[in-house]
């Protein structure tokens, strides 16, 4: 073979990603590695989301170690630092909470394992220590409950007294939902929020936190903003059980448009939500490939969504995938 053509087969060969060889001499492409540290599983979003991320990284060929955190940041960080020892490609998680990642992060740094936020983000001030950020704008979802809401009471001529499910103290959903809401009712002071308190977006402690905000301001309550469908739907039961029309009595917002939202809206229980897709995987196993192939990715990708009140419901229900 000619001097210049072996050269340019070894090069070629030197910079090709690593490859097996297969019986029969065929070259098989070595699979990207993805560790993912998940939040828990905590909502009817973070299932559906852990299903994207699982089912795209199948689809696009991706090893996925993909560990669960039981909801507490500790096991975030211990899932992150095993990645690291592992060598894996890429690092992807969901912050629980928006601080306390630093030195987890400029390990992954020092080790050259590009990471990627999805979901929530963290408020370091080093931005070079994550790649790429990618979920939905909360401020403008707080906003849009706020428009709603708005628009919703404009005849409203007396008091309109809220109270407000905050999800996980800490965590980036729950600071911007608030902030956008608030952003938006300041305008007109009839709105008032009475009571304000954490139900850590479960069902459970939606539930036992609306009991308590029954049980002090009783029929005072006018209007309820959930920051997740999960902590909704367990005000509606403490709504129902203390003898009040969810919906009617009290107008419920909340935020999500999970399944369980779009059944209490056609049942006539909640009366509108605010989409959050939780279908990140797609987006996320593009982003990793592009990483390997040495793209470069926008720092920051936002997920269109929209706002579904009651009255389309029925329509748009066999129209969700999540
Ligand atoms: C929002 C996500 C939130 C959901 C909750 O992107 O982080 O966490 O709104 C989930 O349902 O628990």
């Amino acid at each position: 073979m000619k001097q210049l053509q072996r050269r340019t087969l070894v090069t070629a060969l030197a910079a090709a990603p690593v490859a097996l060889m297969l019986p029969g001499g065929a070259f098989a492409q070595k699979p990207i590695v993805l560790g993912f540290s998940q939040i828990g599983a905590e909502s009817e979003w973070r299932t559906a989301n852990s299903e994207s991320i699982k089912s795209s990284a199948k689809e696009a060929g991706i090893e996925l170690k993909f560990a669960d955190a039981q909801q507490k940041q500790e096991n975030q960080i211990k899932a992150i630092r095993s990645f690291i020892a592992q060598k894996v490609d890429v690092i992807a998680f969901s912050p629980v909470v928006e601080s306390g990642w630093g030195a987890v992060l400029r390990e992954a740094k020092a080790a050259k394992i590009p990471v990627i936020l999805t979901d929530r983000a963290v408020n370091e001030k080093d931005e070079s220590l994550w790649v790429s950020f990618m979920g939905s704008d909360f401020v403008e979802e707080g906003r849009k409950a706020g428009r709603w809401l708005v628009e919703k009471m404009k005849d409203q001529k007396g008091e309109v007294n809220i109270v407000e499910l905050q999800g996980t103290v800490g965590s980036a959903p729950a600071i911007d939902r608030k902030k956008g809401f608030e952003e938006i009712i300041k305008a007109d002071p009839k709105f008032k929020i009475i009571r304000s308190q954490t139900g850590d977006f479960t069902r459970a402690k939606g539930k036992e936190v609306m009991e308590a905000f029954l049980k002090a301001e009783g029929k005072k309550i006018n209007v309820l903003y959930a920051h997740n469908d999960d902590m909704a739907i367990g005000a509606i039961q403490a709504i129902e059980e203390a003898g009040m029309k969810p919906a009617k009595d009290i107008v419920i917002i909340s935020i999500d448009a999970v399944k369980g939202a779009f059944e209490a809206m056609i049942a006539g229980k909640l009366n509108v939500s605010v989409e959050c897709s939780p279908l990140l995987g797609p987006q996320l196993m593009q982003a990793v490939k592009d990483l390997k192939a040495g793209k470069t990715l926008p720092r920051r990708i936002v997920t269109e969504e929209g706002i579904f009140p009651m009255e389309t419901a029925a329509a748009e229900f066999p129209k969700r995938k999540y």
